[in-house]
């Protein structure tokens, strides 16, 4: 199993380089974002790699698709809302809520004791862990500690975990042993921010006292993310976030060695680009333009809409299902809530542009997932369960993005998932005269069945393509995206057209 599986991936690895070879993408897409060599500046603490990650690990992550993120913590008690009165932003940052914009009075001392009343009782990760699996995730980020700075795992290095919670049991190893079981790779959150700590602090720290308690976190910082990697060994990466303090942005020779440091600890270790700045205080990308760390982790809440805007990198886009409520939030009446047709737009958005899609959760206080998030769970997995070939292991199909929906693309298959159906029941693609592979075969994914395909040359454009018409059935109809597989072949590439173009 794992040769095959090796083998497939070093297959891969050779067609992937020779594809971009020979399309000339490697370098068009580099010199999109990087200082070309000649003009580049010598940084010490800059990206530690030029180009993508190629190992197994690397390629496993890039074929997810589609992955799930949990935000859950303390801040799921009040879910945005404390003694009547309502938090004015994202739920799991209650904390940070000041008398002056409306908390109840000595609101950050109630917040810091609310641990002791942590007791989710209908935790249950198994199911969590099924539901994510019946939803088509392939990979999930659980936030073992937000900004508040409370680990859902028995830390050594702090007071301020679940131990000391009347739940007690270390919530992160359930989370990591459940979706272990179920094939789903974790990725363990951790942030930078830690509001408990004593020694954190935002700003640069000036007075002597307060750089010596930076020291202090930095060390603790250190010690809690090799305690992470020590105790979860099955984690496939760190997630970072809250990198963006000034404090933290000046420990660019200390962050470079600590990524060194846990890379060491764990060979085939995955972080994004969040975790660290160069000496110039460059993040995610340094001074030179080069990715740091081994994807962009810079799409959150947004979408890129071209390849260029991708810059030939890996990348993930984080998503909530509210317009930016991460963690619990117990009131939802007055947002727009995503559907599970626009998360699956939205994964499709991603997919087709070599990116993997992640969904968030907000459990509640007592471990429960809403039952909205539930059902849009449910239904993302229906549609999973018939078009997941479309998603997974996909990559960009170097076709202009068509109306009708997005292309991903599988060896000699392209995949069209169709959002928009034409009313004359014609899918029309178009591609290029000279492409090394033309469609010879299209049907629907779903039920396999055959799809009418001709080719023809309608004199339509000057970017000298050819034309493919799918027709679909006429008693077709769906309320959901379909896929239709086009079947590419190289024997039809004799296909030039019947015309000669006008000469004009
Ligand atoms: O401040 C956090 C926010 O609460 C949430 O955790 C997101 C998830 O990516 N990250 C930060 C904002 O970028």
């Amino acid at each position: 199993m794992l040769t095959t599986y090796n083998l497939q991936m070093k297959k891969l690895f050779f067609i992937s380089i020779s594809a971009l070879l020979f399309f000339g993408i490697f370098s068009k897409e580099l010199m999109a974002q990087e200082q070309p060599m000649a003009q580049r500046i010598t940084l010490q603490y800059g990206s530690h790699r030029e180009g993508k990650r190629m190992d197994a690990e690397m390629q496993r992550w890039r074929e997810y698709g589609l992955g799930q993120f949990i935000h859950w913590g303390v801040y799921a008690i009040p879910g945005g809302h404390w003694e009547g009165k309502s938090y004015n932003g994202a739920a799991e940052w209650i904390r940070s809520w000041s008398e002056k914009s409306g908390a109840p009075a000595g609101w950050q001392k109630t917040y810091d004791n609310l641990y002791k009343q942590f007791n989710p009782t209908d935790f249950d990760a198994k199911a969590w862990a099924r539901q994510a699996k019946d939803m088509g995730a392939k990979y999930v980020i659980f936030t073992t500690k937000h900004h508040d700075g409370f680990c859902l795992w028995p830390s050594k290095y702090t007071g301020y975990t679940i131990k000391n919670t009347p739940f007690k049991k270390d919530i992160v190893k359930e989370v990591v042993d459940a979706y272990d079981a179920e094939g789903i790779d974790v990725y363990l959150y951790f942030s930078i921010i830690d509001w408990n700590h004593p020694g954190y602090s935002s700003g640069i720290p000036k007075a002597e006292k307060d750089s010596l308690a930076y020291e202090d976190f930095k060390q603790f910082t250190r010690n809690q993310l090799i305690e992470l990697l020590t105790n979860y060994p099955s984690a496939k990466g760190l997630w970072f976030d809250g990198s963006w303090d000034a404090a933290w942005i000046e420990q660019a020779a200390w962050t470079d060695e600590l990524e060194k440091e846990l890379r060491a600890f764990r060979p085939g270790l995955i972080i994004g680009s969040r975790f660290r700045a160069d000496e110039y205080g460059k993040r995610h990308f340094d001074s030179n333009g080069v990715l740091m760390g081994d994807y962009e982790q810079g799409w959150e809440r947004k979408l890129p809409s071209t390849i260029e805007q991708t810059k030939g990198n890996d990348w993930d886009c984080v998503m909530t299902i509210p317009p930016n409520q991460w963690g619990y939030n117990s009131d939802w009446s007055s947002s727009y809530i995503k559907t599970p047709y626009d998360l699956i737009a939205m994964l499709l958005q991603a997919n087709s542009l070599n990116g993997n899609f992640v969904i968030n959760f907000g459990p509640d206080g007592k471990g429960r997932i809403r039952p909205e998030e539930g059902d849009i769970a449910k239904q993302i997995g229906e549609w999973m369960r018939v078009n997941s070939e479309a998603v997974y292991g996909v990559t960009y199909a170097e076709l202009p993005k068509p109306d009708y929906g997005y292309y991903t693309k599988k060896g000699n298959k392209l995949y069209l998932t169709v959002f928009n159906k034409p009313v004359n029941n014609i899918i029309r693609v178009a591609m290029a005269k000279t492409a090394e592979q033309k469609p010879s075969k299209a049907y629907f994914l779903a039920d396999k069945k055959d799809l009418k395909l001709v080719s023809h040359n309608i004199g339509l454009d000057r970017d000298n393509n050819l034309y493919y018409d799918i027709t679909l059935p006429d008693d077709f109809s769906s309320d959901m995206p379909f896929v239709i597989v086009i079947d590419l072949d190289e024997a039809a590439k004799k296909d030039q057209g019947n015309y000669r173009d006008a000469l004009t």
